[in-house]
This record gives C-alpha cells, structure tokens and sequence, in this order.
C-alpha cells in the first residue's frame, strides 16, 4: 500500500479487519517489519490520540519515529506556487517535502481543511503534493477531506461491540461553538458504507455531506426518528460542506445557541435500543454530549481511541510489506 486515503485502499475489508483481530492478539508480531526504518509524523494541526497512537503503532512494528510539529519550530510553508515569498513564509512546500522524503521510509501527514476554499480542500492538494514529491508511501493523519485512521478504528470498534449481525448505526451531527472540517463525518460515512450495518445520518438542513462520502445512506432530518432503534450512536459536529448551499461553505449555519437541542443527552439516548454512544474525541461536553451519556457503561469513547492503536499498526504494517 502506497497511499492510505480511503477505504478502497485496504482492498478486502473483511480481510483487514482480520488483520486488526490478528495485531490485537499480539501487536509486537511483525517487530522485524521496521527494522532501520523511519516514520516521519508531519503536524500541520494539534493532535493527541493520532500523534501518540500512531507512533506506538511503528513503535509496535520495531521502528523509528520523528515528530514535526511545522508550526512550532519549523520554517513557515508557503503552498502556492507562483507567488513572490516577500511575506513571513521562508520555505516552499515543494523543497521541504522531498527534503523530509529523504530522512524518512514512511510519512504520515495532519493537514486540516482551510474551510475557506472548498475545491483546494476537497482536491487533497496537501496530501497529493506529499504523495508525489516526496517518494515516499503516505498516509492521512486526517487530512482536508478524510481522517482514514478514525475511521478504520471505528469499524473495528463497532464489530467488536456490536449484539446483532446487522447493526443500526447513526451519525449525527451535534452542536460546537468554531467551525470545524468535513473530515471525521465523511471517511465514518465512507467506511460505514462499506461495513454490513444499517447506515443513517441525521443532521440539520444545510449540512448534507458530499455525496462522493455520504453515498446512499439514509438522511433523515428528524433527529429523534433517526435515533429510535439505533445500536450505535456516533455524534459529530461539522461545518458547511457546501453541497446544497456551496457559498457557505465551511461556515456555521446557525449560532450554536439555536441549536442545543441536537446535544446527545439521555432523552436522545431513551429511544435507542440501548446503543453505544462513540466521538473520535477530542469532545466538548455540554455541547456535543452530555456528561451522563459520555460517562454511562455503553459509551465507546475509550476502547475507540485505544483502537487507534490497532488501525495505525495495520495500516504501517501494510506499507512496510509493500516497500
Ligand atoms: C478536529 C476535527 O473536528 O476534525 C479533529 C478531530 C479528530 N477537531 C477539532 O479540531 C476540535
Ligand atoms: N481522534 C483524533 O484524531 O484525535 P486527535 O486530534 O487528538 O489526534
């Protein structure tokens, strides 16, 4: 595996997560895998699960890891080509990635969406340029458009909870005061997609995700409908993806104020069949959940970040295969 974006880069997905059942049993396994190998981490955002869970995953698989955090110590990037660089941006984007690519076997990259402009964003032109200037395999950290990791940790943890063959699982969106990327929502909407559950999105009008993510999952508005029956409950906010109201993109379509009566708290959580609450985290309590939901026995948030762990060591264990 060369580049780790999408779903479709696993290949068989009943297959990988056999791979996470196999790294769970014993993560030290493939120790001989990255033996004098190095993984470059590229920061580009604040981080706490990804920076730590993936390092212990090429820790796990017997590597060596450098960190940079670009905007703590690192010379300003510019990204645009063309540009006269008189500003306080001393380096070009198109020098430090291959000068990064020859310190390194393995990259993984963190670069948020701007949310300013939805067809830069959108075309991953970040991830994309790391791809083909740095000569180097490499992976979203969560990226402008997806966070592949989450995602895959998610799955893992849903099967590994789940009571029925075909869970009812549902994304909804929630309340936050700053507006925040597409990327969670879309790669979960994506790998739900691909997963044998039972899919459903609810979120306010104005916040429909980008079909390429949101596929034919069932929308439904009404968010206490979509709950009822539902076995998972996995909250998110997200900005305007700009789909059916493109000039808002990125932006909060209603002050948050309005909008409280989206925070998952327990008369959401009656109508459920007793489902797991889940969030990637960080999470804003009061906001996003109430205390009691994220601190009740069926909350997930916990197991799913230890997850990281296990979705980061499948996905550097296959890049090492294929080096
Ligand atoms: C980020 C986001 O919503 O994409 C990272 C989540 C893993 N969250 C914040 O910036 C709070
Ligand atoms: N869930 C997640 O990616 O968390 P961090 O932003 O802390 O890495």
């Amino acid at each position: 595996m060369k580049s780790f974006l999408n779903v479709q880069d696993l290949g068989n997905l009943h297959q990988a997560l056999q791979e996470a059942v196999e790294v769970k049993q014993d993560r030290f396994q493939w120790q001989h895998l990255g033996k004098n190998k190095t993984l470059l981490m590229v920061f580009f955002n604040n981080s706490l699960r990804t920076r730590l869970s993936t390092q212990k995953a090429a820790m796990n698989l017997g590597m060596n890891v450098i960190v940079l955090d670009v905007n703590a110590g690192a010379w300003k990037l510019e990204t645009e080509r063309g540009v006269i660089m008189d500003g306080d941006r001393s380096e070009h984007l198109l020098e430090a990635i291959p000068v990064m690519g020859s310190y390194c076997d393995l990259i993984g990259i963190r670069s948020f969406a701007g949310l300013t402009d939805r067809e830069y964003d959108y075309a991953e032109t970040v991830y994309h340029q790391f791809l083909k200037y740095s000569g180097r395999p490499v992976f979203a950290m969560e990226t402008a458009t997806v966070h592949p990791l989450q995602a895959f940790a998610d799955l893992i943890t849903i099967e590994e909870h789940k009571r029925k063959p075909r869970p009812k699982v549902v994304l909804t969106w929630a309340p936050h005061p700053r507006a925040l990327p597409q990327a969670v929502p879309n790669s979960f909407a994506q790998w739900m997609n691909a997963a044998d559950v039972d899919f459903v999105i609810t979120h306010p009008k104005g916040y429909e995700l980008d079909p390429a993510f949101a596929g034919n999952a069932t929308v439904e508005y009404d968010q206490m409908k979509a709950f009822e029956g539902a076995d998972f409950i996995y909250a998110k906010n997200w900005s305007c993806p700009g789909v059916t109201c493109p000039d808002q993109y990125g932006k909060i379509l209603d002050d948050y104020h309005q909008m409280m009566h989206w925070t998952v708290d327990a008369a959401h959580m009656a109508v459920t069949d007793n489902a797991h609450f889940m969030h990637c985290l960080p999470v804003r309590r009061g906001m996003i959940v109430s205390d009691d939901v994220i601190e009740a026995p069926t909350s997930l948030v916990i197991p799913e970040a230890a997850n990281r762990e296990i979705s980061a060591t499948v996905v550097i264990k296959r890049m090492l295969e294929s080096l």
